[in-house]
């Protein structure tokens, strides 16, 4: 930076010279700006990678007026907390010290932590110190596996970089600035925008913070920063994909084995680290009832990574959902990542096993991870259980749309997460956005992120949860345009909560102009857990149970339906549920309450899902 600096100068002089340096200096910018942008591309498969975790307590400081990054023109300090300042005498006046301030627990959100965070949207900073030896020849990414909303990081006094989306992980090449001590400070704030995605409402909390894993990765020099591998759809023989190098060493010979399918092949990266993957292989079938994932391992000539990967085929025809080339019915339930049994945020692999382990009593086969990507732990249990998944971005509600840094933030969701999970034999849907009002700017906006999804991956689904519109009182009808662009439609509907009684399920039948498979994406009805009342009092599980009775007998009645996904597993937190002693600031719609018990209406979902059992 300090070399521009000096070539603008000289760029003043009226001379050739100075064309000659604004053209240095442009070459110079646009250079480090790609070097910027390698250097952060997402790295896959962090757990398996050599790292040192970050996790535990970190020191805060609670920022609700942004002193620690605004002076007070609202101009950015260059002096504000991140370069962690101490008085050098006794007459220094510094007015913050990490190192007295309260602490945080991470992965986790700051409103279950402390109580007077609860309702807190605003900036928090985080800061961990930790010693490190180097070792020659290794390079190292400050990894954060998610930070909601928007995160601004730095390094031993210097900023590493910064992002923004509150579900999806990122990482920042620090290897020239990690120290034997160094200081790692990160400024989060979940500030709603208008502008951001997810806009300012949605029926979830706002739970800000580091919350999920933060880790130091150590690479070699050039390194397998990320690959696909998968079942060709149109063959159950072979594999495709590819591996990306990343490095000064970017052609090589990188080596694919399979060893309990007796699967080797060596393949060259091109001048861009990349290679194409193409093996013959007889491989047994990913399915729910056997969920089988094969060690993959892949060898650079100084990386080494492995993989537990499953391999399965899906398609659709006409309004058949086909898995491994035959029929299914996804018997699902929608999950948000609201911690089991407890307040807060999921975050760990103990969590995620909970909330799975219920839908598999649920007899379920499949789960929509609502609203937004779950955090790696939830996605790869699945794999190992053998629950397909729905993941989905938080396109949600309204979003602006017109905005094209609204657009580009989406599309960098979506990127990253299907970059994090397209090896998961697991997902099979990516869902672009969840009942999204028709516009013609809403309607673009979401072709681009078809677009952008088919380019990362041509192998899965995609679904969104439509709009739909009763034509005469009791059809209700699914002509929303978007369904154009997807192989599944999704549909949310609340018939006999929002929109009637639960007997105005009987009458209604429904319609469709795609010949494509339809999920009913959401359902359901709020019940207080051991709260009892007849069929018609509201919030009882009495309601709630036969809610789920009239629907289950309109679902039957679906020709085109493929899928079911109530609303919802379990209790979640939500600011738009104030209710007292009924909600308190609970969505109620659980088939489990907040704290782990069972509602009536688990057992007739669950009923139904075993009756639905091949
Ligand atoms: C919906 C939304 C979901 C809400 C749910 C409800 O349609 O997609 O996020 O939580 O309804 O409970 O109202």
């Amino acid at each position: 930076m300090k070399i521009s600096l000096v070539i603008l100068e000289k760029s003043l002089m009226p001379s050739i010279l100075n064309y000659i340096s604004i053209f240095a200096l442009l070459l110079q910018l646009c250079g480090s700006a790609l070097a910027q942008s390698q250097d952060n591309k997402l790295i896959t498969n962090v757990e398996a990678r050599n790292h040192l975790s970050l996790n535990g307590t970190w020191r805060i400081i609670v920022d609700p007026y942004e002193d620690g990054y605004f002076d007070y023109r609202y101009q950015p300090k260059q002096d504000g907390y991140f370069t962690n300042q101490k008085p050098t005498s006794k007459s220094d006046r510094i007015e913050y010290d990490f190192d007295a301030s309260e602490t945080l627990r991470v992965p986790g959100d700051w409103n279950s932590q402390k109580e007077k965070l609860f309702f807190y949207e605003g900036t928090i900073w985080y800061k961990k110190d930790f010693r490190y030896k180097k070792k020659p020849g290794t390079r190292l990414f400050a990894y954060f596996g998610a930070a909601n909303y928007e995160a601004k990081a730095y390094l031993n006094g210097k900023k590493i970089g910064e992002h923004e989306g509150g579900f999806t992980p990122f990482n920042f090449e620090v290897t020239d600035l990690v120290l034997d001590e160094n200081l790692l400070i990160v400024k989060v704030s979940n500030q709603r925008r208008l502008d951001a995605v997810p806009t300012v409402i949605t029926d979830w909390w706002n739970y800000g913070g580091l919350t999920r894993d933060v880790m130091l990765i150590e690479t070699p020099g050039t390194f397998i920063r990320d690959y696909n591998i998968q079942l060709n759809n149109k063959s159950k023989k072979k594999i495709i994909g590819w591996v990306q190098l990343d490095g000064a060493r970017l052609s090589q010979k990188v080596t694919i084995r399979i060893p309990e399918a007796k699967v080797e092949k060596t393949i060259t990266t091109d001048a861009n680290g990349y290679a194409k993957i193409e093996i013959d292989a007889e491989l047994a079938l990913w399915s729910p009832s056997n969920p089988k994932l094969y060690r993959v391992e892949i060898k650079s000539e100084a990386d080494a990574i492995i993989d537990n990967i499953g391999f399965r085929t899906i398609e659709t025809k006409g309004v058949e959902i086909l898995l491994n080339g035959k029929p299914i019915f996804l018997r699902g339930i929608c999950i948000h990542e609201q911690a089991p049994m407890r307040d807060g945020r999921a975050y760990s692999t103990e969590d995620a096993r909970t909330l799975l382990t219920w839908a598999k009593e649920l007899n379920a086969n499949f789960v929509r991870l609502a609203h937004y990507p779950h955090n790696e732990h939830m996605v790869r249990l699945a794999d190992q259980m053998g629950l397909l998944v729905w993941a989905e971005i938080p396109v949600y509600w309204t979003i602006s749309w017109d905005n094209p840094a609204t657009l580009a933030n989406a599309k960098q969701q979506l990127t990253e997460m299907i970059t994090r999970d397209k090896n998961r034999a697991a997902v099979i849907l990516w869902s672009m956005s969840n009942e999204t009002p028709l516009s013609e700017p809403r309607l673009s906006f979401l072709i681009e992120l078809t677009k952008t999804a088919r380019e990362l991956d041509t192998t899965r689904l995609l679904t969104a949860a439509l709009e739909r519109h009763y034509i005469d009182g009791k059809t209700q009808m699914i002509d929303d345009p978007f369904g154009q662009y997807l192989d599944v439609i999704g549909v949310n509907e609340y018939i006999g909560w929002y929109d009637g009684l639960p007997q105005k399920c009987d009458t209604v039948s429904w319609k469709t102009v795609y010949d494509k498979p339809l999920i009913m994406s959401e359902f359901g009805a709020d019940a207080l857990q051991g709260h009892h009342g007849d069929e018609l009092t509201r919030w009882t599980e009495d309601y709630q149970a036969s809610f789920y009775e009239h629907q289950i007998k309109m679902l039957k009645r679906i020709p085109f339906l493929r899928g079911t996904t109530p609303w919802i597993l379990a209790d979640f937190r939500s600011p738009r549920r104030p209710l007292p002693v009924i909600q308190d600031y609970w969505n109620r719609k659980g088939l489990v309450s907040d704290r782990g018990v069972k509602k009536r209406a688990f057992l007739i979902m669950r009923d139904f899902y075993e009756s639905l059992k091949e």
